[in-house]
């Protein structure tokens, strides 16, 4: 039987993903608003001090920067007003504009705030918030975390501020420019203990070199990627449009992995290594696993992204 996007995505059954991260999400968005900003304030400033974010790239911030200076112009009860509104998901003015922009300028967008809310430009959270009991227990959960974990949980409450975009007619997305990629005299090559396909290490080169356009062309026309905690998307357009907006600037460095055939002449590859995100470079890295099927021409088929439950599933390679 040959393979869907479906049945691929059982691949390697056995790998444990970070499942506390949807978990911990689904728990914080059921606090009210205000609960969720005073949280997200905590959680930032604690994990502040072992880790630090790094600013974001001028060019992507251009998109945030008149809806921050319109927020500044603004009485602090208006101010918290719209941070309320956002997390809320109203549908106000500046909650569909917060809805076309990519992850990376929510994450800008709210990296500014926060630095505005220290220097007393924007309302900052009331000294000495209380956290509603519930909204304690979401935060010593995230502080529980390891690394990689927490600022995936972080990302994704960002993310999912803002209007509903499914409900805006003739909703369209606002990317940050592309990066160029890297020169071909600067790539560096990954090796990856027990697995030497010759597609596998050129997904993770071109991955890092950002050169979108040689990347997706190892895949299959209807291949698909899967992200961490997400549908797969599907389509060499989709794909590619998914690295030019969420892709540029990752550091992926793939550790080891497993190769076998699987039925109808395809190849099974699961790799597991690290992941490094521009906004927190070195600092963190996250453990991942790749699982790849690759058609019997070499293309990808289909690739999960996994964010794995711990530093042991590294060592996790059966099926
Ligand atoms: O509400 O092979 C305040 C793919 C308080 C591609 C705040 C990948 C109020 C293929 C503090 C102001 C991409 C899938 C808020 C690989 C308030 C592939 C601010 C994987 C919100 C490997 C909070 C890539 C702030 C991966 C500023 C796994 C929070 C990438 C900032 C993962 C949080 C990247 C930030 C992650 C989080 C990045 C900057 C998890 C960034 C997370």
């Amino acid at each position: 039987m040959p393979f869907s996007i479906d049945s691929a995505r059982n691949i390697f059954p056995n790998t444990l993903a970070a499942d506390a991260v949807p978990a911990t999400i689904a728990r914080f968005s059921q606090l009210s608003a205000e609960d969720q900003l005073a949280l997200i304030w905590f959680a930032y400033l604690e994990m502040g001090k072992t880790i630090t974010v790094a600013a974001p790239g001028a060019a992507s911030m251009q998109f945030a920067e008149r809806t921050l200076k319109e927020m500044c112009d603004m009485t602090p009860l208006e101010q918290s007003q719209v941070m309320c509104d956002l997390a809320n998901r109203t549908d106000t003015p500046i909650g569909r504009t917060y809805a076309t922009w990519t992850a990376n300028i929510k994450l800008g967008f709210w990296y500014e705030l926060g630095k505005l809310m220290e220097q007393g430009k924007i309302a900052p959270i009331p000294e000495g918030y209380k956290l509603s009991a519930n909204a304690n227990a979401v935060l010593v959960t995230i502080i529980g975390l390891e690394p990689g974990q927490q600022i995936t949980v972080l990302r994704n409450a960002v993310v999912d501020m803002g209007y509903d975009p499914n409900k805006i007619s003739g909703f369209k997305k606002i990317s940050a420019p592309v990066v160029p990629p890297k020169d071909i005299s600067l790539r560096t090559q990954v090796k990856i203990e027990g697995v030497d396909n010759p597609t596998i290490l050129s997904y993770m080169n071109n991955l890092n070199a950002n050169d979108f356009e040689a990347l997706i062309e190892l895949f299959t026309p209807d291949g698909a990627l899967q992200p961490p905690f997400r549908r797969p998307i599907v389509g060499r357009d989709e794909v590619l449009k998914f690295f030019r907006e969420e892709c540029q600037n990752l550091k992926l460095i793939p550790e080891r992995g497993v190769a076998e055939p699987t039925d109808d002449g395809f190849t099974q590859i699961k790799v597991t290594g690290k992941c490094q995100t521009p906004w927190f470079g070195g600092n963190v890295g996250m453990n991942i696993a790749w699982r790849f099927l690759l058609d019997p021409q070499g293309k990808i088929f289909f690739v999960a992204i996994d964010l794995l439950a711990s530093p042991k599933e590294l060592l996790n390679l059966a099926r």
